[in-house]
């Protein structure tokens, strides 16, 4: 037999795979179907084995099911669109379409590489056209049901990218790619009214039951679904009311004074009198160009002037001052808060900075509170205080109670506010899918007809970010004709936020080259819900929060006939190397290229997946690749021993075909349950320790041949998921013809899993008292022996013993 050489094994089942169509899904045989989905890459650089884990974990699962006699779907795709194949053009590289593409190839070639296969008939690219232009249908699809509109909006702005940001590119106020600091912008933008979909998508997280509970968790709270009050202010001397939102409205009597956002359209009305409403504009102008993270801050000293006017708090018909303060954004509830310093932190700080009143309405149960001496605000529950006739309630009834007179008294009313926001589509840059509009002086915004599309983007651009989309210098671009009056108009300049490629790229994987369709409807609904998607936590909320949502548009719009696109959820944990995130900008990547070519995929496979529970940050350490080698030398060398047969071997097959079922019953628990890929193949390796157990010193085997060849062959489909191509070629060696994932996982006999020996309880006047190992099935003079004997039990013996009882295989009780 020859020595393990991975690289010529590897190369040679890579190549049948493909020749066999292992992984090619009939789309028409829907049979049992299992449509297993890998977040589609981004395609920058080459991959590290960071990456790698991702779709090794995958590719273990598709093979599992394989095995399982599941018809696989498992296609993969590029989410190639996007800013840095643009930023890396502008630095003097090559056009964003060629570097993209040329990576690809690359990505393609590693992934084939370690071994994970994937249906590349289904392929999409989503920056070339036969994709883009059903992305673009998406566009129009929305516009047409009013779920896609223009407006003019604050917005996170990267002066250096030159470009819009979503709230989570922007980390600690600065741009993600570049870490310029982010300003506020008011532009007229693209958005997607997901917020029409806010209840829905929040109540629907309770059906998905096989999603990780943080990630629901971190959806919800991205949501964020409010209720609570909105409570009406009349403004001392005009007509004016203002409205403010609140969640504790059980603290109206402690509320001293009132806080607007500085971008509250009634603001400029109230200020016009007074004599220093130039001073108060430029506290206007410098807040709005702040980050609504950095204002909102729970620790950023907060900022505010008076605006001259009192407001009168209708409960307690006391008149309050109005104040403007940062902490208030426009964006949330009705830009306007009643504050109530003594319970509630950031108004406390404020009232504090500006000597504000403070007045104490809940009482903590624990020690009185002064507001004089108040060092922070209790935010506790408790009971109401110098709150006129609800004073004594606890707060929650008081809440209640609250409302309901509001309510009757024309003062207020129940309200339900969202943190979420529309989604912002629309990029002033060059490198994604055109927005499908065009502007004409007569008839104003006309959507581009369906039969029009694709709308290419032009090659020839220079995309230098200038703040407009680039788009704009092509006049060939900009200049078509209106399709409704055949006038002269002009084209939206700007593109889509590669989130939208990425909503609704598991339906396309179904008919990738339909001409005519983005999909066609009967065969998505056959093939969805994805039956597990596999990906990066970072995409915990927007990406799977847009993906539902344009799932529920398309549900509703009658185009699909599900409303949740992923059925249960894997969210695998980093790769850490040297304390950090693997990542090309800290260079501490680590390229699976010369790893596999030294080791061979299989052994990179199974340290990735040894590292640690898939579902967790792991430490990468290249000694134990080296192990993971090592290990897959031993299970190798198995085939060539020979077994010497003339040995009694009754008792060593026994013990040794239960480690067997053992195995099997820990792998497939571990496969079906949580993916612990890693207990699974440590307790395959005891398996392998097991076998090698009984190798004496003569190199034969103390169990029988049939034994052996049983639980060889056994390991080796156990083995198969995790190291596919070492498992093909010990399986061809073994005689098979048929490739190992066409054959059924083993299935395990409960009743030989069990051990001989089994441990039983002893009571003593119905005490536990300690246990004994006994043999199964042993006799009952033989148990009693061994009781009595117990040097532990024996304290226990003081008197006569009146009875002896023995369940067989269960229990001893005595009595004295
Ligand atoms: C009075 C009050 C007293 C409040 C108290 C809290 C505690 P959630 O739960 O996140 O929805 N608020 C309302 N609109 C705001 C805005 N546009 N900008 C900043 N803060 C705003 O928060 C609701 C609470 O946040 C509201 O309840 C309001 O302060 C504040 F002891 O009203 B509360
Ligand atoms: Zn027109």
């Amino acid at each position: 037999m020859n020595s393990y050489n991975p690289l010529e094994i590897e190369n040679k089942w890579q190549k049948e795979w493909r020749k066999g169509r292992l992984f090619n899904t009939k789309i028409s045989d829907s049979k049992n179907k299992y449509y297993c989905l890998m977040m589609f890459p981004y395609p920058s650089a080459a991959l590290h084995v960071g990456h790698g884990r991702n779709y090794i974990i995958g590719d273990v699962a598709v093979r599992y099911k394989m095995m399982k006699g599941l018809n696989v779907l498992t296609p993969m795709g590029w989410d190639a669109f996007g800013l840095p194949a643009e930023n890396a053009a502008i630095k003097g590289g090559a056009h964003p379409k060629d570097s993209t593409l040329h990576n690809i190839q690359r990505m393609k070639e590693q992934l084939k590489s370690w071994g994970v296969e994937f249906d590349w008939e289904r392929e999409v690219t989503s920056c070339l056209p036969d994709y883009y232009k059903w992305t673009q249908w998406i566009f129009l699809k929305m516009y047409e049901h009013n779920l896609a509109y223009k407006k003019k909006a604050f917005v996170n702005w990267c002066p250096s990218c030159n470009t819009v940001l979503a709230n989570e590119q922007v980390i600690d106020e600065s741009c993600e790619r570049c870490d310029s600091k982010v300003e506020q912008r008011d532009l007229e933008q693209w958005f997607f009214k997901i917020t029409d979909y806010a209840d829905t998508l929040l109540n629907d997280i309770e059906k998905l039951n096989a999603w990780p509970d943080r990630v629901k968790t971190m959806q919800k709270n991205w949501i964020g679904r409010s209720r609570g009050v909105n409570i009406d202010f009349p403004v001392e001397g005009s007509n004016l009311k203002l409205t403010c939102f609140t969640t504790r409205v059980d603290t109206i009597f402690g509320c001293t004074y009132m806080v607007l956002a500085p971008e509250h359209p009634l603001l400029e009305t109230l200020i016009a009198d007074n004599p220093g409403k130039e001073k108060i504009m430029k506290f206007v102008q410098a807040t709005r160009n702040e980050s609504h993270i950095e204002r909102s801050g729970l620790n950023t000293e907060k900022k505010g002037v008076f605006t001259g006017r009192y407001v009168i708090n209708q409960m307690t018909g006391k008149k309050i001052p109005l104040w403007i303060a940062d902490y208030v954004l426009m964006e949330y509830g009705t830009g306007a808060v009643m504050a109530v310093p003594a319970h509630d932190q950031r108004d406390f700080a404020f009232a504090k900075k500006y000597g504000l009143d403070v007045e104490i309405v809940i009482n903590n149960p624990t020690e009185k509170l002064n507001a004089s001496t108040l060092q922070q605000a209790f935010e506790d529950t408790g009971i109401l205080i110098n709150s006129g006739h609800f004073t004594g309630l606890d707060n929650e009834t008081a809440k209640e109670k609250i409302a309901d007179y509001m309510e009757k008294n024309n003062i207020g009313k129940s309200a339900v506010h969202f943190k979420l926001r529309d989604w912002l589509i629309s990029r002033q840059r060059y490198w994604g899918a055109p927005i499908p509009i065009i502007y004409c002086e007569k008839c104003g915004t006309i959507p581009v007809p369906e039969k029009d599309l694709p709308v290419l983007l032009p090659d020839c651009v220079e995309f230098l970010p200038t703040g407009e989309s680039p788009l704009k210098n092509s006049q060939e671009f900009v200049n078509t004709s209106c399709p409704k009056c055949g006038r002269k108009a002009r084209r939206e300049i700007d593109t889509m936020d590669t989130f939208v490629d990425s909503s609704w790229y598991f339906l396309r994987y179904i008919s990738p080259k339909e001409n005519n369709k983005p999909f066609i409807t009967d065969d998505v609904n056959k093939w969805l819900p994805v039956d597990l998607y596999i990906g990066g936590v970072e995409h915990a909320i927007l990406h799977l929060l847009y993906s539902r949502f344009i799932t529920k548009t398309l549900y509703n719009m009658g185009h699909i006939g599900f409303n949740e696109p992923f059925k249960r959820l894997f969210t695998q944990g980093m790769i850490i190397k040297d304390g950090m995130k693997m990542s090309k900008s800290k260079g501490n990547t680590v390229s699976p290229d010369d790893l596999i070519k030294k080791y061979g995929a299989d052994t990179v496979r199974l340290y990735t997946l040894f590292i640690g529970p898939p579902e967790k940050d792991a430490e990468w350490s290249d000694k134990g690749v080296e192990g993971a080698y090592r290990f897959l030398k031993r299970v190798w060398t198995i085939q060539e021993t020979t077994v010497n047969e003339n040995k009694n071997t009754e008792e060593t097959d026994k013990q040794l075909l239960r480690k067997m079922h053992q195995t099997i019953k820990k792998v497939t628990m571990d496969m079906e349950g949580d993916f612990h890929f890693n207990t699974a193949i440590s307790s395959i390796m005891e398996l392998v320790n097991e076998i090698y157990s009984f190798k004496k010193n003569d190199e034969t085997y103390a169990c029988s041949k049939e034994c052996l060849n049983e639980v060889f062959k056994n390991l080796i489909l156990l083995l198969a998921p995790f190291v596919p191509h070492l498992a093909e070629e010990l399986w061809e060696n073994l005689g098979y013809k048929n490739t190992v994932f066409k054959e059924s996982w083993p299935i395990y006999n409960e009743k030989m899993t069990l051990t001989d020996t089994i441990i039983m309880p002893v009571q003593i006047n119905g005490k536990l008292r300690g246990k004994i190992e006994a043999m199964r099935g042993m006799k009952e003079e033989e148990i009693k022996t061994m009781v009595l004997d117990d040097e532990k039990l024996k304290p226990y013996f003081t008197g006569a013993i009146k009875k002896f009882i023995v369940i067989p295989d269960k229990l001893i009780n005595i009595v004295m």
